[in-house]
């Protein structure tokens, strides 16, 4: 049966309008880049992201689980390395826990989930399932949000730095590795959902993934803002 192929140039464009909705436009990140956040919300922040960050290797090894096409698993590995580190190189967990150690939080408190509130566990537990049980290739797709992050990562770097100098610059290693591997990433992902998804109905269900990986990103944001409300005290920040 021939393929009823819908024009790429629209399926990657209706990808790309999805950085209207992603998280670099949440209330909780402008005040973060403008240097509002006091303390505690860094440190609420920081200790709730890290509920997300261990479970990106999770979700990717789902991926990994589900998808038959050996070339595109020797390029997915390396997001697991990426993370939980290798035999030489730490991973993105431990720079992350590096991360809120230079924050003042300490590694039990972060390890211990202590802090994680119910709507930051839901989100990210709703992505660990998503990646699970939809088809391998909407899971791809559902990474493409880091197409957007790297403008995100200069902009919060420069402001941490600026802002924030009550955190070691050390503890900041862990975005600016990810200046280098999200581009990589979202570039195989890119390939990858641009060769698998050819129908209509495909990069429908594409653009959908997205936009479920959005709403993830979002909802976790939307609840930490709640839980550590702004009212900057002078000097806290
Ligand atoms: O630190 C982040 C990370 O490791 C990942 C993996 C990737 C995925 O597979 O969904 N997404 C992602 C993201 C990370 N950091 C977020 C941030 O704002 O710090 C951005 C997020 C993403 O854009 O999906």
């Amino acid at each position: 049966m021939k393929l009823i192929t819908a024009d790429t140039g629209s399926f990657i464009e209706a990808l790309r309008a999805q950085s209207q909705r992603y998280h670099s436009e949440h209330p909780f990140h402008a005040l973060m880049n403008e240097g509002r956040l006091n303390r505690s919300q860094i440190q609420g922040w920081v200790a709730n992201r890290f509920y997300y960050q261990e479970n990106i290797p999770r979700k990717d090894a789902a991926i990994l689980a589900n998808c038959p096409d050996r070339e595109v698993r020797r390029r997915w590995i390396r997001r697991i390395q990426d993370h939980d580190g290798t035999a030489d190189e730490e991973g993105g967990i431990e720079a992350w826990l590096r991360l809120g150690e230079a924050a003042g939080l300490t590694r039990d408190e972060m390890l211990d989930e202590r802090h994680i509130v119910p709507g930051v566990r839901f989100a990210v537990d709703a992505y660990v399932t998503f990646a699970s049980t939809r088809p391998w290739v909407e899971a791809v797709a559902s990474s493409l949000t880091e197409l957007f992050a790297p403008d995100l990562m200069s902009e919060r770097l420069a402001a941490f730095e600026r802002f924030y100098t009550w955190i070691d610059p050390d503890g900041l290693a862990y975005f600016r590795a990810r200046l280098t591997q999200a581009p990589r990433d979202s570039e195989h992902a890119l390939e990858v959902v641009k060769e698998h998804c050819q129908t209509p109905e495909e990069q429908a269900r594409a653009v959908e993934a997205l936009s479920f990986k959005n709403d993830v990103l979002w909802s976790m944001l939307d609840a930490i803002d709640r839980a550590y409300p702004g009212g900057t005290q002078e000097g806290d920040s």
